[in-house]
C-alpha cells in the first residue's frame, strides 16, 4: 500500500515537472536520450571539410536550416565560420611569432602599415616592427637568452611584452625599443595580449581556459572570465586581437581561433582555417626552421581588416570570416570541437 502511494506520489510529481517544462516553452527535443549518450551524439557521422578559401561547404549550406543545437546549461550553439583569403603578404620564416599588433607608422613622414610583432624561442626572441607590405623588419630589438617572447600589446604610446614561463614583462618605448620598465604581471605564465576598448583593459591569456582583464598602468587583475563554448571550458587560450566587441584567441596547436564575447566568456563562434598552414606548407618556402602552429592575428580598425600568421610561416594573411553554419548540426559541432578543443597533440 505505502509502495503503491509512492508510485503513485512520484508519477505525479513527473507529470507536474513535464506540464512545469511546457509551460515554460522548453524544447523537450533538447531532453538528454540515456540511449545516445546524453545530450550530444554519441557517434556524429563524419562532415566534408570546407573548402578553403571558397566559402561554406555544401554540407554547412544544406545543414543550415537543422535545428539549433543547446546543451544543458541552453547556451547558445557557436556560429561557425571559414574563411577566404583576401591578400598575402611575405613574412619572415625565421620569425617564431608569439605577439602581432597593427599599426600605422607615420614618423618618417609618409604613413606606412606595419605591424608589432613579438617572437619567441630562447635565443631568437625580439621584438620588432615590420612593414605590412614588404614583410621587412624595420626595426628589431633581441631579448636576452633567457627570455622567451609571447604576447605584444601596444597601449598608450608603449608596447607590453609578456614572457613565457613568468610573469615577467617589459614595457618599450615604440620609437627606439628602449626597456622603459621592466614589470610583473598576475599571472603566472604569459602567452598572449591584446587591449579591450570596452573595459579600458589589457586582457591576458596563460593557456588555461581563462581571460585575465588588468589595469593598464598598474597591470592589477581586474577580473577572469572563464571561456567556455556551451559550457565547456576551452583550453590553450594563445594570441589574442581584440575585434569589434569581440576577444579574437589562436587556439594553441590547432586552425581554429574561438571569438568570445569579453563579458561572459562565451565563444559566440568559430574561425577555422583550415587548409591555410597545410596549403603554405606545400609551398615549400620555409626558412631555417620548419613551419609551426597558427598563431598571430591583428586588426586594423578603420579599414576591418584582419590579419594572421603563423610560427616560423613565410606569408602573413588578410582574411575574411565567411559564414560557414549559423545554426550547426551536432555533427558539425561535434567535429568542431574534436578540432578546435580537443585536438590531438604533437608527436
Ligand atoms: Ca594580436
Amino acid at each position: 500500500m505505502v509502495k503503491a502511494t509512492v508510485m503513485a506520489l512520484a508519477a505525479l510529481l513527473a507529470l507536474s515537472a513535464l506540464l512545469l517544462r511546457l509551460a515554460s516553452g522548453d524544447d523537450l527535443s533538447s531532453v538528454p536520450n540515456p540511449a545516445a549518450g546524453g545530450g550530444r551524439a554519441a557517434q556524429p557521422a563524419p562532415v566534408p571539410p570546407a573548402i578553403p578559401g571558397s566559402g561554406a561547404s555544401a554540407s554547412a549550406q544544406g545543414q543550415a536550416a537543422a535545428q539549433p543545437v543547446r546543451s544543458a546549461n541552453q547556451a547558445a550553439a557557436p556560429v561557425l565560420y571559414t574563411y577566404k583569403v583576401v591578400h598575402e603578404y611575405v613574412h619572415d620564416p625565421d620569425a617564431f611569432t608569439q605577439g602581432l599588433e597593427y599599426d600605422t607608422d607615420c614618423s618618417s613622414g609618409a604613413c606606412k602599415d606595419v605591424f608589432w610583432e613579438s617572437t619567441g624561442m630562447y635565443g631568437q626572441s625580439s621584438v620588432r616592427e615590420v612593414e605590412l607590405a614588404t614583410g621587412a623588419v624595420l626595426r628589431e630589438k633581441a631579448l636576452a637568452h633567457a627570455d622567451f617572447g609571447e604576447g605584444l600589446v601596444k597601449v598608450d604610446g608603449r608596447l607590453l611584452q609578456l614572457t613565457w614561463k613568468s610573469g615577467k614583462a617589459y614595457w618599450y618605448q615604440t620609437g627606439n625599443f628602449n626597456v622603459a620598465q621592466t614589470t610583473k604581471t598576475p599571472l603566472g605564465d604569459g602567452w598572449g595580449a591584446t587591449f579591450d576598448n570596452a573595459t579600458n583593459s589589457i586582457v591576458l591569456s596563460d593557456g588555461s581556459p581563462n581571460l585575465s582583464f588588468v589595469d593598464p598602468s598598474t597591470l592589477a587583475l581586474r577580473r577572469n572570465v572563464q571561456v567556455t563554448d556551451q559550457g565547456s571550458p576551452v583550453g590553450n587560450l594563445n594570441e589574442l586581437e581584440a575585434i569589434d566587441g569581440e576577444i579574437w584567441a589562436n587556439i594553441w596547436i590547432t586552425d581554429c581561433i574561438a571569438r568570445v564575447d569579453p563579458q561572459s566568456g562565451v565563444v559566440k563562434s568559430w574561425l577555422v582555417l583550415d587548409g591555410l598552414h597545410t596549403s603554405l606548407r606545400a609551398k615549400n618556402l620555409a626558412g631555417s626552421h620548419p613551419m609551426d602552429v597558427l598563431n598571430g592575428i591583428a586588426y586594423d580598425p578603420a579599414t576591418k581588416r584582419i590579419f594572421v600568421t603563423g610560427k616560423y610561416w613565410p606569408r602573413l594573411y588578410q582574411i575574411e570570416p565567411v559564414l560557414a553554419a549559423a545554426q550547426p548540426t551536432a555533427e558539425q559541432l561535434a567535429q568542431l570541437r574534436s578540432k578546435c578543443i580537443s585536438p590531438p597533440m604533437p608527436q
